[in-house]
């Protein structure tokens, strides 16, 4: 692989090597190979795809996104052509790609995740990233993610058809999270990733009406870094597989942060609509350099490390 040079901040993640812990996170910027390769070249150690379906969904009407004060709301409402359409973007991106792939898949019942994971591992994605975590799309994502039972179901059963790595990403709006994760590991998660956006609504004054046309909708950004890094820091007291952070991670401090809390690697989103795609190069070069200065070898011995006090 062509970045993966021996150096601080090469990770192994369930068998994937990433050049660096930073991950392209899904839904931004995530539906062709062209677009995951750029990023992969601005920096990005791996990519997730936006979140593919069985059938073609085209979303909800305008407006799905608005800006909050730190952060986007977003009700996009899980637009994608479908896996038997988008194998062939998975196949493209292979033949591009210079970091590892790794597909979003969401279903409405166990057998579509299964079905869904297991034609998307078949075209050559490196590992599957579950949704079932989206907070505004019923009988998909949250509705699944927040039901410890039903997500197992799902977890064991696409464990059963696929052969590479299966991440959870998780919803942080659960009572707890750690319970989450504890059963999503029990049914055979490789890793998770913490967290989706959290469910929230913006209103305008002058109409008195929610803007988003869904109403209510997932907030991302410098808003709910806390939460997120709060989040990691839960799942890491109770699991002991990998945790990649993810939520409201715009600069070399925060990524460092999700470490420190258990994060293995970290996923950006929302800071590429703000800051563009340098941000993966000035978060790796701003790390690299706090790994320096404080003596470490390798960025896998800050993973957790707030926890040994
Ligand atoms: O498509 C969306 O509306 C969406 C998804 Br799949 C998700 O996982 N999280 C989110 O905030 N929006």
């Amino acid at each position: 692989m062509k970045h993966y040079l021996s150096g601080r901040l090469n990770v192994n993640l369930v068998g994937l090597r990433l050049a660096n812990p930073t991950m392209l996170a899904s839904g931004i910027l995530g539906y062709s190979a062209e677009t995951l390769e750029s990023i992969a070249e601005s920096g990005a150690g791996a990519v997730v795809t936006k979140s593919v379906g069985l059938k073609p969904q085209k979303g909800y009407a305008n407006p799905t996104v608005v800006q909050a004060n730190c952060g986007l709301i977003n009700a996009m409402g899980l637009p994608n052509s479908g896996i038997d359409e988008f194998v062939n973007e998975i196949r493209l991106a292979k033949t591009v790609l210079h970091a590892p792939l790794v597909v979003s898949v969401f279903g409405f019942s166990e057998e579509e995740y299964a079905t869904v994971a297991k034609k998307a591992a078949e075209v050559g994605a490196d590992a599957i990233e579950l949704n079932v975590s989206c907070p505004h799309v019923k009988e998909t994502g949250s509705e699944i993610g927040q039901n410890p039972e039903i997500l197992a179901k799902v977890v064991w059963n696409v464990k059963a058809a696929v052969d590479k790595p299966v991440f959870v990403k998780l919803s942080p709006n659960v009572t707890d999270i750690a319970d989450i994760a504890e059963s999503a590991v029990k049914a055979g998660a490789d890793a998770l990733t913490a967290i989706n956006t959290v469910k929230a609504i913006a209103i305008d004054t002058e109409t008195f009406m929610p803007i988003l046309s869904n109403k209510r909708g997932g907030l991302s950004g410098p808003a709910i870094k806390p939460i997120a890094v709060r989040c990691v820091y839960d799942i890491y007291e109770r699991v002991k597989v990998p945790i990649i952070g993810c939520g409201g991670i715009t600069n070399w401090r925060d990524a460092i942060e999700f470490l420190l809390a258990g994060a293995s690697a970290i996923q950006i989103g929302t800071a590429i609509a703000i800051k563009g795609c340098n941000v993966f190069k000035t978060i790796t070069h701003g790390m690299e350099a706090y790994l320096k200065r404080k003596g470490f070898k390798s960025v896998n011995e800050i993973v957790g490390l707030s926890h040994h006090s």
